[in-house]
């Protein structure tokens, strides 16, 4: 190591499998660890920390994961000897175990479960390891009720709200407490990073209310920032997919997602957290750029034609950008996808998304109707399917049975899409 001090960058919100409306990103993705692996070398880092949703479903597409071993695989030999892995609410925790003995032999660890049982104590570990110990991780999972509940204890409460805030807060009260037996058991000062899968109160989702989707799935209750006491010298949130500190504080941060998840997140650049510990010093943390790999746009207009001037514009200034347009004039053309396709293929703009959106008191709404079928993705088509056959199928009677029904669909979907099948 050249440098002084301990290095580790901060992560998060991967969603490795995530498709725009059937378009497949692993593209984008194999961009993103290419740079990523760029960005470990060239800052020394020593150890990454993902704090949650490594992949977009419980069930990833065979492409995803080859693309989630490969990565981890190719840091094998580098100065980045670490990566802590935890498991968000998008995450199947039993997925990300199935090949945990086997990363840990490339010096990888997976939190996917809180193992109550056991005090949690998976959750505290010092890196790189115990013999020459740099730094203290309380790695937490995305903590669903049972982890919570085990958390408190017999203790009840009267509202999901206070039920999710005082069981985080427990729950981190232990890792805190696991993890300074830990540092006095080293005897060594060691600085102390907690990694969160949350939504802590103040973080704002997006610029954009409507993209609440993928930022706050899961329990809607925030945490208060309190939870997270100066001990933690560091805390490596993920959740939210704007990168932002939280409550002002430097040490609290959310590292954003890496690709936008939609057109609804649509921004300019993102970011991954390096963060440097230099004995009796607080940690400097520092942002570093991502080079989105694809920008993603949206545009608008009142009637075709300035659509179409907005198209050629837009070409020259963002080329080979994938697009929404959404019509936002009053009545209908037609399909606009028909209506726009060779504009589009004078251009190396790709069309995803083509809808009517109708302002009405200032807030949007998308007229469904007047849509043609090529405007709907297979997604949407099945669930609109679903909706016509609630009753028949039972799904009402019976939502784990939709559920399973609607994860079938997707693993074939996303078999389709990466031509994987056999
Ligand atoms: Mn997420």
């Amino acid at each position: 190591m050249s440098h002084i001090g301990y290095r580790i960058l901060h992560t998060s919100d991967w969603h490795l499998g995530n498709t725009l409306h059937d378009h497949s990103r692993i593209e984008e993705y194999r961009s993103f660890f290419e740079e990523l692996k760029k960005i470990l070398v060239q800052n020394e880092v020593d150890a990454l920390l993902v704090s949650g949703d490594i992949f977009d479903t419980g069930a990833p597409s065979n492409a995803a994961l080859e693309l989630y071993y490969s990565f981890l695989t190719s840091l094998n030999g580098t100065c980045c000897k670490n990566v802590v892995v935890t498991a968000g609410n998008h995450d199947s925790p039993s997925t990300l175990n199935t090949s945990r003995s086997l990363l840990e032999l490339l010096n990888v660890r997976v939190v996917a479960t809180p193992d109550a049982a056991n005090q949690f104590k998976n959750e505290v570990f010092a890196l790189p390891n115990e013999e020459a110990p740099q730094v203290i991780v309380c790695a937490a999972p995305y903590l669903r009720d049972a982890s919570l509940q085990a958390s408190l204890g017999s203790e009840k409460f009267e509202t999901d709200e206070q039920f999710v805030r005082a069981g985080t807060k427990a729950h981190f009260e232990k890792l805190q407490k696991l993890a300074l037996e830990l540092r006095e058991k080293l005897g060594k000062n060691l600085p102390i990073v907690a990694m969160a899968h949350l939504y802590a109160a103040g973080a704002s989702p997006s610029d954009n209310a409507d993209d609440t989707e993928y930022s706050i799935v899961g329990n809607l209750e925030n945490v208060n920032s309190e939870i997270f006491p100066p001990v933690f010298d560091y805390v490596a949130l993920g959740h939210i997919h704007r990168p932002q500190k939280v409550a002002g504080e430097d040490r609290i941060r959310y590292s954003g997602s890496p690709l936008p998840m939609g057109f609804d997140e649509a921004r300019s650049q993102s970011e991954v957290l390096l963060v440097n510990f230099e004995p009796g010093v607080a940690p400097v943390v520092r942002p570093i750029g991502l080079n989105l790999p694809r920008k993603l746009v949206t545009i608008s207009g009142t009637d075709l034609s300035e659509i179409r001037e907005k198209i050629a514009r837009q070409d020259r200034e963002t080329p080979g950008a994938w697009v929404r347009v959404q019509f936002t004039g009053a009545g209908s053309v037609g399909s606009l996808r028909e209506n726009l396709a060779d504009d589009f293929d004078r251009t190396s703009l790709e069309l995803v998304q083509a809808e009517y959106v109708a302002r009405v008191d200032n807030s949007r709404a998308t007229l469904t109707e007047e849509r043609d079928l090529s405007e709907f993705s297979p997604t949407e088509v099945f669930e609109r399917r679903m909706e016509s056959v609630e009753t028949k199928m039972g799904f009402d009677q019976d939502p784990e049975l939709k559920i399973r029904v609607e994860q079938a669909f997707q693993e074939i979907l996303k078999s389709v899409q990466e031509g994987m099948v056999d």
